[in-house]
C-alpha cells in the first residue's frame, strides 16, 4: 500500500518537475489518503464512468491536481504521456483540474473552498433522488470530498459545515488534509481555532487520525461509511512533501517551499531515490501497484454488477419511474405546459416568476429550488408553496432553505447539477449576486445549467437605500454572459423580462438552456405590460 502512495508521490513530483511549475508538496502528503480511497472504498464502474449511482470524489484544492491525475493514472484514466504534459496548453492535465466525468474528474477546482461545497450539493442531490425515485442505488452512494487548510479557512466552509450538519448528510465524507502548511506561512500564523470542535458543533462526526497511515485511514473511512446520521470529517494530520529530500539529502518535509514550486535539481533526484524511483526514468507505474489496482478492478466488477442487479429489479418494479429517471439523467428539457401559465397584467416580474415557479414545482419532478432566506421576497415561494423544504431525515420535498449564505447556496446548486439528474435553481436579491459571482463563474466554466433568480433588480428598490440598489451588477453579469466558453457559446444566458408575459417566456428559455447557467433578473415593483401587438402569440413561439 505504501508503494502505491509512494508511486503517486513520485509521479506528482515528477509532473511538476517536468512542467517546471506546480504544486508537489500537498500532493505528496495527500497520496496515502487518495490511494486508500481509490483502492478500497470508491465504488465506480471503470466501463461506465457516468453510472448514476457511482460514488463521487470532489477535490477542493485544485492545486493538488498532480495528486488527482496520478491517482487517475493508476486507474488508467490518464496515460503517462498525459501526466508528462501537466500545465501545458491544450493538454488534458491543466494546472487545476477541469470537470471531465469520462476521465473521473467530477468537478473543476481552483478557487479554494468551492469544491467541497459542490460535494454538499451532490450529497443533497443523492438524498433527493433517493426520496423521489425510491431507487435504492442513490441511498448507497457516498460523496467523498478532500479539503485542505485553504478550504477550511475560506468563509464558505462555514455555510457548508452548517448545512451538511443541519441536514444530517451522512452520505458525505470529507477528508481534511491538515498539514500545518499553506502557501506563504505555517497555518499556526493565521489560525488557532479548534477545527474538530467547530465541525462537532455543526453536528458532524469528527475523526482525527494520522493522515499518512493507511490503517488509520481505512478504519476512519469504514467508520464514516457506517455513520447513519451525520456527515463525517476525517482530520488527517499529513506531512507536507512526504518523502521529499533537499539537495544535501536532509528532510524537505513540512516546508512551505514545496507548496508551489518544483523540488528542483538534486533535491528532486534525492527525493526520487528516497521514494524508490529511478530519477532518470521516474514516470513509471510499479508492477506491484498495477496489481493492487487490477485486483480492485476485479472487485469493482462484482460490486457494480450487484448494484446494477438491484437497479434492474427496481426498474422492473417501477417502469414509469425508471423511464423518468433516464430522462432526468439525459439532460432533456422537461415538459412544461407553458400555455397554461396565466400571468396577471401589470404584475411585478418577481410575482410573474412565482407564477411560473408554481407550475414548475408541479410539473418538473426533478427540480430543486433554493433561496438564501428570501423566499417570500424573491418569490421562490411560488415553488415552495407547492412542495416543502428539506429537513434532516426527510428529503421528500424539493425546496432547499439555504439560510443567509448566497455563495454556499450557489455552490450547493452547482453540486446538485454536477451530480446529475436534478435541475437546480436559487434565488436572492440581485444586489447580492455580488456574493455569488465566484460560483456563477465556476458554473459558467463547467457549463452547468443552474438557474439564478435575482430579484429587486433596480434603483427602484428605493427606500432600502443604496446598499440594496443594484447599479453596476447587471453590467458585471452581462460581461460574464458575453465571454465565450470552451464551446464558443456565451458563458451564460442572462434574461431581464420587461413584463409579466415576458417572464414566462424567459423562464421557458432558461429551462430550455441545458448547457450554460441562466439568470433571470426580475423587478420588485409592478411593471405595465408592454403595448405589444404580438401579445396574443402563444409563448412557445418566443425564441
Ligand atoms: C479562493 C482562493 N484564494 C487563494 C488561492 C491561492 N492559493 C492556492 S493554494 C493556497 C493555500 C494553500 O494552502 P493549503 O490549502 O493548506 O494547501 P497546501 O499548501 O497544504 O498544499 C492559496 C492561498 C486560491 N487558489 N483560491
Ligand atoms: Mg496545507
Amino acid at each position: 500500500m505504501n508503494r502505491a502512495a509512494d508511486n503517486i508521490r513520485i509521479l506528482a513530483a515528477s509532473m511538476v518537475e517536468k512542467a517546471k511549475s506546480g504544486h508537489p508538496g500537498g500532493a505528496m502528503g495527500g497520496a496515502d489518503f487518495i490511494n486508500v480511497l481509490y483502492s478500497e472504498f470508491l465504488q465506480y464502474d471503470p466501463q461506465n464512468p457516468k453510472w448514476v449511482g457511482r460514488d463521487r470524489f470532489f477535490l477542493d484544492p485544485g492545486h493538488m491536481a498532480p495528486m488527482l491525475y496520478s491517482q487517475l493514472a493508476l486507474i488508467e484514466k490518464f496515460t503517462i504521456d498525459e501526466l508528462k504534459q501537466l500545465r501545458q496548453w491544450g493538454s488534458p492535465t491543466p494546472g487545476h483540474p477541469e470537470v471531465d466525468i469520462m476521465r473521473g474528474i467530477e468537478n473543476t477546482s481552483g478557487p479554494l473552498g468551492q469544491g467541497h461545497v459542490f460535494a454538499v450539493g451532490a450529497a443533497i442531490a443523492a438524498k433527493f433522488l433517493a426520496a423521489r425515485t425510491g431507487n435504492p442505488t442513490f441511498d448507497k452512494e457516498t460523496i467523498y470530498t478532500y479539503i485542505s487548510d485553504g478550504g477550511i479557512q475560506e468563509e464558505i466552509s462555514q455555510g457548508a459545515g452548517r448545512i451538511a450538519g443541519h441536514l444530517g448528510l451522512n452520505n458525505l465524507i470529507m477528508f481534511y488534509d491538515s498539514n500545518d502548511i499553506q502557501l506563504s506561512t505555517k497555518t499556526k500564523d493565521v489560525i488557532s481555532e479548534d477545527t474538530a470542535m467547530k465541525y462537532r458543533a455543526w453536528g458532524w462526526n469528527v475523526i482525527e487520525i494520522n493522515g499518512n497511515d493507511c490503517e488509520q485511514i481505512r478504519n476512519a473511512l469504514t467508520a464514516a461509511k457506517a455513520e447513519e446520521k451525520r456527515p463525517t470529517l476525517i482530520i488527517g494530520k499529513c506531512i507536507m512533501g512526504k518523502g521529499a529530500r533537499k539537495e544535501d539529502n536532509s528532510s524537505y518535509e513540512c516546508n512551505c517551499k514545496t507548496h508551489g514550486a518544483p523540488l528542483g535539481g538534486d533535491a528532486y533526484k534525492n527525493t526520487m531515490i528516497n521514494l524508490g524511483a529511478n530519477p532518470e526514468d521516474p514516470f513509471v507505474i510499479f508492477d506491484d501497484v498495477k496489481e493492487i489496482y487490477a485486483k480492485r478492478a476485479e472487485e469493482l466488477k462484482n460490486i457494480v454488477s450487484a448494484r446494477y442487479e438491484e437497479e434492474k429489479a427496481w426498474a422492473a418494479a417501477n417502469p414509469e419511474k425508471a423511464a423518468m429517471q433516464n430522462e432526468w439523467f439525459s439532460n432533456t428539457v422537461p415538459k412544461v405546459d407553458w400555455t397554461a401559465i396565466q400571468q396577471k397584467a401589470n404584475d411585478a416580474t418577481r410575482n410573474a416568476s412565482a407564477t411560473v415557479l408554481s407550475a414548475l414545482a408541479q410539473q418538473v419532478p426533478n427540480m430543486i429550488c433554493a433561496s438564501a432566506d428570501l423566499s417570500n421576497s424573491d418569490k421562490t415561494d411560488g415553488f415552495l408553496k407547492k412542495t416543502h423544504a428539506f429537513v434532516n431525515g426527510d428529503f421528500s420535498g424539493a425546496f432547499f432553505q439555504a439560510g443567509v449564505a448566497e455563495l454556499t447556496m450557489a455552490c450547493c446548486c452547482i453540486g446538485i447539477a454536477l451530480h446529475g439528474g436534478v435541475i437546480a435553481a436559487c434565488g436572492t436579491f440581485f444586489v447580492f449576486s455580488d456574493y455569488m459571482k465566484p460560483a456563477v463563474r465556476m458554473a459558467a466554466l463547467m457549463q452547468l445549467p443552474v438557474k439564478f433568480i435575482w430579484t429587486h433588480d433596480a434603483f427602484r428598490v428605493g427606500e432600502d437605500g443604496p446598499t440594496h440598489e443594484p447599479v453596476e451588477q447587471e453590467a458585471q453579469i452581462r460581461l460574464m454572459e458575453k465571454l465565450k466558453n470552451h464551446h464558443g457559446k456565451n458563458s451564460m444566458l442572462v434574461l431581464r423580462p420587461a413584463d409579466a408575459e415576458e417572464t414566462t417566456a424567459c423562464w421557458k428559455l432558461a429551462m430550455e438552456n441545458t448547457d450554460t447557467p441562466s439568470a433571470l433578473i426580475l423587478s420588485r415593483q409592478n411593471i405595465n405590460m408592454l403595448p405589444c401587438i404580438f401579445r396574443r402569440i402563444p409563448v412557445q413561439h418566443f425564441r
